[in-house]
């Protein structure tokens, strides 16, 4: 067998960690072949609870994992690590403003950052999932100055997946039959799912629905989703938080069939500011991450997509003393 990968998930005892680790540990996302050491970061107030996520990984006695190493050190945390899923993250709490909740992240991204920078594999992965994932980061990308800007992204699969689950609602198809779809920009009510070059069973996907239901249902649908499940829920969004991590990590590490969306670090494709982290549809190969190229954007795509580039544009400036 191969010497195991080691994988570090932050926030590892939140809500998303627990729906998350278990499934890495079972081989769902590098393979049921490939064994692993799971690094687990918490801060110190949640050692307790991250313990007993312990007790129940031991007690499944996962033939894939040869370590698991819970700590409260980011050093400790990311040593030597292949890939790194950046969970923890501080939410808003009351009277917070979206400024206080960009800062107070900034801070743990920024460590983070750093530590990953000093101590994890040269060829690390990173998937931020922590909100303000984009922004988040960015940060984190810019506190590793060793490290490649490409080595890091933002989560937008779970995005994408609810429209493709919306889209597959609408149009009576299974979500296997979609092929193209794409979401652009934040991981934030502004992101944009785009249907421009979707297809469904090898129809375009605009010529089976309505422009009003696309611009009044589907986009708020998808923008407003984490919304409406925290609110029958009681609980924000975790099952799928945690499989949509997996599909992207699971995707960027062994290549991709098909399009996917992701938040990478913008060099200009599409004309998006440079320096942000931006959601593109993207293809993954042995070589990384790959903008998918050349896609016609009508003028309604190009307005959303401004929308959201302005948002993403608005944060960094907001944290620029960061990064
Ligand atoms: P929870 O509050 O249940 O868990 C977060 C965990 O992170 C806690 O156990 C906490 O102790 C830990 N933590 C806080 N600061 C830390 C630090 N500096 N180092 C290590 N651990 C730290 O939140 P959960 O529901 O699991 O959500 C986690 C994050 O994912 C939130 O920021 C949430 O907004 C974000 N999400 C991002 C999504 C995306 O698509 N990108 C979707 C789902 C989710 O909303």
């Amino acid at each position: 067998m191969d010497q195991p990968l080691r994988v570090a998930v932050t926030g590892a005892a939140g809500q998303i960690g627990y729906q998350l680790v278990f499934r890495i540990a079972a081989g769902e996302m590098l393979g049921r072949e490939r064994s692993l050491q799971l690094n687990l970061l918490e801060i110190p107030p949640a050692m307790d609870a991250l313990n007993g996520v312990v007790m129940e990984l031991d007690d499944c006695a996962f033939p894939l994992v040869k370590g698991i190493v819970p700590t409260d050190s980011p050093e400790t945390a990311f040593a030597n690590v292949d890939i790194a899923i950046l969970v923890g993250s501080r939410p808003r709490s009351p009277g917070m403003e979206r400024r206080d909740l960009l800062e107070a992240n900034g801070e743990i991204f920024t460590i983070q950052g750093k530590a990953l920078n000093d101590c994890a594999a040269r060829d690390v992965k990173v998937l931020v999932v922590g909100n303000p994932a984009n922004t988040n980061c960015l940060i984190a990308l810019r506190s590793a100055p060793d490290l490649s800007p490409t080595q890091f992204c933002a989560m937008t699969r779970l995005d994408h997946n609810r429209a493709l689950a919306q889209l597959a609602h609408k149009t009576a198809c299974h979500v296997s039959e979609i092929k193209g779809l794409a979401v652009w920009g934040n991981h934030s009510p502004t992101m944009f799912p785009e249907l421009g070059s979707t297809t469904v069973a090898g129809k375009s996907a605009l010529s089976l629905v309505d422009m009003d239901w696309y611009g009044n249902e589907f986009i708020p649908a998808v923008q407003q989703r984490g919304a409406a499940i925290l609110q029958a829920r009681g609980f924000s969004s975790a099952a799928s938080a945690a499989n949509a991590a997996i599909e992207q990590v699971r995707d960027w590490h062994l290549g991709t069939e098909l399009v996917t969306s992701m938040g990478v670090y913008s060099t200009g494709n599409y004309g998006i500011s440079e320096e942000i982290v931006f959601s593109y549809p993207v293809t993954c190969d042995a070589d990384g991450v790959h903008i998918v190229e050349n896609r016609v954007l009508d003028q309604f795509s190009r307005e959303k997509i401004a929308i959201t580039e302005q948002e993403l544009v608005d944060e960094r400036d907001a944290i620029k003393h960061l990064i």
